[in-house]
């Protein structure tokens, strides 16, 4: 790397004091709103609201509202308001017992030798000795219903969540009354807070209840409703037909408890045992809190777990003390303090009137419209400061919103892409410190993750496979021999995740966080993988058993298998990985001989090949693609995420990326295409990564009776796999950021894939990897300027197009650049 990183030595002064923070630090100059350095030519801050004209009918229509920990999802009816509650601790199970199979490795030796003797149906089989459990799945509590006691005619209906403050609205009136309905979830007061008013005395009438698919109670004590219940203590993946697939146990399940409260009203409020009713009223505030038993991920929920009552209603007295007016403000500075660190100008929006379900059709047939993209990019940074807040747990593949007690894929944290792709955007969107739940977990993966490296593979180190949850589940998934291995036998979520570590800390040159939480934690995977490795048959390392994530091939005899040596996948990330820990202890001056060990390995991976079609080989051999359009397209990660290919570095790889994402061709699920506009703004072509764009946001009905299999926008501009996926949505803002600016190579390259489509516009608030601030404006699709503050003092190397310079960076001083 080219990045001038502070002295290592200097580091090692750091005072001792300073060490004691539990979860990993954040650096200190990400303060609120302290980035916003300037404006090029465009509006400040313009709107980024969507907007609707009627309430939802299914979930995909509803508004997220989240706090990181709080989701609600509110569908907005006039009569009856629903809102879907989620908390984000509330998972099934409990504490993995990582030793489920101690002697598993003792068959890792038979299916090596199967693969080097080519014998892949034999190691299909055996590979299925190496799997354990499924992972645990994330549950929602209930939902919150508000019955509007009013006339059922209802005119001049709006709703809108406006994505700068964090606030759903809707407003509509009946007879001679508007209503006024805001709704957000704060983080500084850990509450539901609705807002409700009627423009006459006494027409406010509501009734508020719960509803849950969980064993539950409700009840209303000293002016609260309450509902308490629990979760199933064990519950299968929905794709598993198996009897019992939900399981209580009334000592170890997980508990939660929600409360609610109306004040700050001029009505008069009653209770019974099910609901409570607000009559007679022109306004009130409903608060609502939620809690479960949830006590860290290696604590038994229900037997020592956390009193979910009293965290619940401190939660609501805590709000309780606050006029809404109070709340209201400190939860906009808090959120727009966030959202306001990256404003994009892409054209002109269209007239205010039109509903955004309304844009995304009409966009979808083909008609332009440059500010839905920026408000899609802007949709994503929403979804992640709503779902990913430090202390807490990371966005899982729904985020926090799910409503289902089977969710799709448990609603867990998919390994082989999903849970990674959900923190892309999270550096280079000027949202590092939400990166903080992943970086924390990778700590957790890594106590059960030795355990596994050692029981499955007799490796030191730590590994993860391809599915995990909230209590770090590391282990290959399969219930013991029944999963295939396509997927369930994939080892190599240790580095992916890893290099996130890496990533913060180029992002951050937070020096203290590399030395004591991210280094450690990257040597144990870099242990797991060098000690993983094995001599392949032409002398190089290779992974065995190994696999291309859930794609299959052909060898030449016809056999479509799974298992193999060497996938260019594994072999790319366990690159990236070891060069990522080389460079770390390069930067912090320590383990000359791990560094050496490293560096030694590096050499001997099997490096990357070109087939006969040009294309970057995905399997070991040059075989066919079971399915050449396949929507994994991890042999690509050199190119991106990873950054051993690059157009300017490895001209020819990067041409053979081309050709092997051409073959795969533009379809895909959700995430599949958000990937395709990352990997297209790698290889420098704007058009072909807008184009993927367009595709992305392609509108998909929510009505589950239409049959559609590839990818898009839903109305409420939630990803679609489908079903409903959330990693489509951040991936596709990183992939937009990717396409305005990069920096992986160690240069910062100004609008490296502008496309045709996007001739003018501006973006300021961009991070670069070496600590840079970037703020563009561009004309005619050229830049025009470029303002640029560095963190830290060093050279800074620039690359517009074809011309490279270096300027001298002064920390905190903004470097311009006029074309
Ligand atoms: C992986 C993907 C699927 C889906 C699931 C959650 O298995 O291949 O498309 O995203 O994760």
């Amino acid at each position: 790397m080219k990045w001038n990183i502070c002295n290592p030595f200097i580091v090692m002064k750091i005072k001792n004091s300073m060490l004691k923070r539990k979860r990993l630090p954040i650096p200190l100059y990400f303060i609120p709103g302290m980035l916003i350095l300037f404006s090029c030519s465009q509006p400040e801050l313009p709107d980024r609201i969507i907007q609707y004209d009627q309430p939802a009918d299914y979930f995909e229509e509803a508004l997220p509202l989240g706090n990181g920990r709080i989701g609600a999802t509110v569908y907005g009816g006039a009569g009856t308001e629903r809102i879907v509650l989620n908390e984000e601790t509330l998972w099934t199970g409990g504490p993995v017992d990582p030793y489920m199979k101690r002697e598993a490795y003792k068959h890792l030796p038979a299916v090596r030798k199967a693969l080097f003797n080519e014998d892949y149906r034999l190691a299909d089989s055996l590979v299925r000795n190496l799997q354990g459990k499924f992972s645990e799945s994330y549950a929602p509590p209930g939902d919150l219903y508000i019955d509007f006691l009013h006339e059922d005619s209802i005119r001049d209906y709006y709703r809108e969540l406006n994505l700068r403050t964090g606030i759903a609205t809707v407003n509509y009136s009946t007879g001679e009354v508007d209503y006024v309905r805001e709704m957000f979830t704060s983080f500084p007061d850990q509450v539901l807070v609705i807002h409700l008013t009627a423009s006459r005395k006494k027409e406010l009438n509501v009734c508020l209840r719960f509803r849950s698919q969980l064993p539950h109670t409700v009840s209303f004590e000293n002016g609260r409703l309450i509902m308490d219940g629990k979760v199933p203590v064990h519950c299968e993946p929905n794709y598993r037909n198996l009897p019992d697939a939900i399981v209580y146990d009334d000592q170890k399940s997980m508990r939660f408890e929600v409360h609610a409260a109306i004040v700050d009203s001029d009505g008069s409020i009653t209770g019974t045992d099910s609901s409570c009713y607000l009559r007679d009223a022109s306004k009130a505030t409903i608060l609502v809190s939620i809690a479960t038993s949830f006590n860290g991920y290696d604590k038994e929920p229900g037997l020592d777990g956390l009193d979910e009552s009293v965290l619940a209603s401190g939660y609501l007295t805590g709000a309780m003390s606050k006029s809404h007016s109070q709340l209201r403000k400190e939860h906009v500075a808090d959120f727009s303090g966030f959202f306001n660190r990256v404003v994009l100008d892409l054209g002109t929006p269209p007239e205010k009137s039109i509903s955004t379900e309304a844009r995304l059709i009409r966009y979808s047939e083909g008609n332009p419209d440059n500010d839905l993209e920026a408000l899609y990019f802007q949709f994503g940074r929403y979804l992640m400061i709503s779902s990913s807040r430090p202390g807490g747990i990371p966005a899982n593949l729904q985020g926090i919103w799910n409503p289902h007690i089977r969710p799709p894929w448990s609603s867990n944290f998919t390994t082989n892409i999903n849970a990674e792709m959900n923190y892309w955007p999270a550096e280079v969107c000027n949202l590092s410190e939400l990166h903080e739940p992943l970086l924390h977990f990778i700590q957790e993966l890594s106590t059960t993750g030795k355990i596994t490296a050692r029981t499955f593979y007799d490796c030191g180190g730590w590994c993860c496979s391809h599915n995990s949850d909230i209590w770090a589940m590391t282990n290959p998934v399969g219930d013991f021999g029944h999963g295939h291995p396509v997927w369930a036998n994939w080892s190599m979520a240790g580095p992916w995740y890893s290099t996130h570590l890496w990533e913060h800390f180029l992002f951050t040159r937070d020096t203290l966080f590399l030395r004591d939480s991210a280094y450690p934690l990257m040597k144990g995977a870099a242990r797991f993988c060098m000690d993983y490795l094995t001599e392949g048959p032409d002398g190089y390392l290779v992974t065995a058993p190994s696999t291309s994530p859930e794609n299959m091939y052909l060898t030449p005899d016809n056999y479509r298998g799974a298992t193999l040596y060497g996938s260019t996948a594994d072999m790319a990330m366990i690159r990236q990985h070891l060069s990522n820990t080389v460079s770390a202890s390069e930067a912090l001056g320590v383990d000359a001989d791990l560094w050496q060990e490293m560096q030694g390995v590096l050499e001997q991976l099997y490096p990357y090949q070109v087939g006969s079609r040009g294309n970057l080989q995905e399997w070991y051999h040059d075989w066919e693609d079971a399915d050449p359009h396949h929507r994994h397209v991890s042999h690509l990660f050199g190119l991106h995420p990873g950054n051993s290919i690059s157009p300017h570095t490895t001209p020819e790889l990067a041409e053979a990326c081309k050709q092997s994402l051409l073959f795969r061709g533009d379809g895909g699920t959700g995430w599949s295409k958000a990937w395709k506009i990352n990997l297209w703004a790698r290889l420098l072509d704007g058009n072909h990564a807008h184009r993927m764009l367009n595709t992305h946001l392609n509108y998909v009905s929510p009505d589950p009776e239409t049959q559609y299999h590839g990818g898009g926008t839903y109305p409420n501009l939630w990803d679609a796999h489908p079903p409903f996926q959330i990693d489509g949505n951040f991936g596709g803002s990183a992939g937009i950021a990717e396409m305005l600016l990069q920096s992986h190579t160690g240069e910062i390259h100004l609008l490296p894939a502008l496309p045709d489509a996007w001739p003018n516009g501006s973006i300021r608030g961009l991070r670069a990897r070496g600590g840079y601030t970037v703020d563009m404006c561009w004309s005619d699709g050229k830049l025009t300027e470029a303002k640029i503050k560095p963190d830290c003092s060093g050279d800074m190397i620039v690359r517009y197009n074809n011309s490279v310079t270096t300027h001298q960076g002064k920390k905190g001083k903004i470097v311009e650049i006029q074309q």
